[in-house]
Formats: C-alpha cells, sequence, structure tokens
C-alpha cells in the first residue's frame, strides 16, 4: 500500500468511530428527517446463503471527495463448522478490504483482516464502527445517506452472497480534526 493512501485511509476508519465522550449509540439514530411509517415498520434485511446470514448491511455515507467508505453488517454461523469472510465487492468501489481497528497508543488504527474474518460454527460477528469492517477503496463516487447500494460477500464455504447496504448518515465526531 502507498504511504500516501495510509493516512487517507486512517481518516476514513476514524470518520467510522464515535468522537471521545460522544454516545456511541447517537450514530446509529437516523438523522432528524422525516421518514414514511412503512418504513420503520420494515423489519431489518438479512441474506442467506448456506448457514451464514448477514443482516442489516450499511455503509458510512461519504463525505464530499471521499474516495473510501467503510461497511458495517452483523454475520451468523448456523452451520456446525467455521465459515470465513474473505473478500467481496461493493458497487462504485475499485477495490474491497477487510479491516479491523484496533487501539495503537491511543489511537485508532486499522490493518487489514489479512486472513479474512473468521466465523465460528454457531457464532455472531458484527462489523461495527471501531471494530471489523470492510472497506471500499477507490471509490468512483461517494455514498449519499438513503442510497441502496449492492455488493458481495464471498465465504469460504457459502460461496458469494449478494447482499444490499443501506447507507447511513456520515455521522458527527469524524476523525478529521486529527489531521
Ligand atoms: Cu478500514
Amino acid at each position: 500500500m502507498s504511504r500516501l493512501l495510509a493516512p487517507l485511509l486512517a481518516v476514513a476508519c476514524a470518520a467510522a468511530t464515535p468522537a471521545a465522550g460522544q454516545n456511541p449509540h447517537a450514530l446509529k439514530a437516523p438523522a432528524p428527517v422525516l421518514r414514511l411509517a412503512a418504513d420503520e415498520a420494515r423489519p431489518e434485511k438479512t441474506y442467506k446463503a448456506g448457514d451464514i446470514v448477514v443482516a442489516a448491511p450499511w455503509l458510512r455515507a461519504t463525505p464530499r471527495g471521499a474516495r473510501v467508505a467503510g461497511g458495517y453488517m452483523t454475520i451468523t454461523n448456523n452451520g456446525g463448522v467455521a465459515d470465513r469472510l474473505t473478500g467481496g465487492t461493493l458497487a462504485q468501489a475499485g477495490r474491497f478490504e477487510l479491516h479491523e481497528m484496533t487501539m495503537v497508543d491511543n489511537v485508532m488504527r486499522m490493518r487489514p483482516l489479512a486472513q479474512g474474518l473468521e466465523i465460528k460454527p454457531g457464532a455472531t460477528v458484527k462489523l461495527a464502527p471501531g471494530g471489523y469492517h470492510i472497506m471500499g477503496l477507490d471509490l468512483a463516487s461517494g455514498y449519499t445517506q438513503g442510497q441502496t447500494i449492492k455488493g458481495t460477500l464471498v465465504f469460504e464455504k457459502a460461496g458469494t452472497v449478494a447482499i444490499e447496504y443501506t447507507v447511513g448518515p456520515i455521522g458527527g465526531g469524524s476523525g478529521h480534526s486529527r489531521h
């Protein structure tokens, strides 16, 4: 990875993390816009392939000009053997990576999951801001809140799962001030 790209990725990941003192649950709340009642009643979207269930995938909306975006979801393995998320695709993204956020010297950093992400039998793994996430890089254009964006996830055993991300808010307390 180029030295130029690394700071960009750090910004994107920081943007996915609540600022200090901010209630992380507040980020999950919808922006104060009018929503249809039917929208509220819609059940959480799930996608199944073999023993794998992917629930409620969402992407964080991108600030203007951003070339990277983080995505989150919950993955459950209902089978009796471990499976592994190894990659995927994301509409408008030139590249797709699996990442993990970790605290290093009090700074949130991320690293690619070179071995993918194991989903143990019976386990539910949450990809969420501040932890595991998928990342789209080399975006041709940004994502706007409310959009539905197609993508795929590739599992070692369950194979390829077509999913649709809902684009959520950019979120407050972006880490841009760190730069
Ligand atoms: Cu990342």
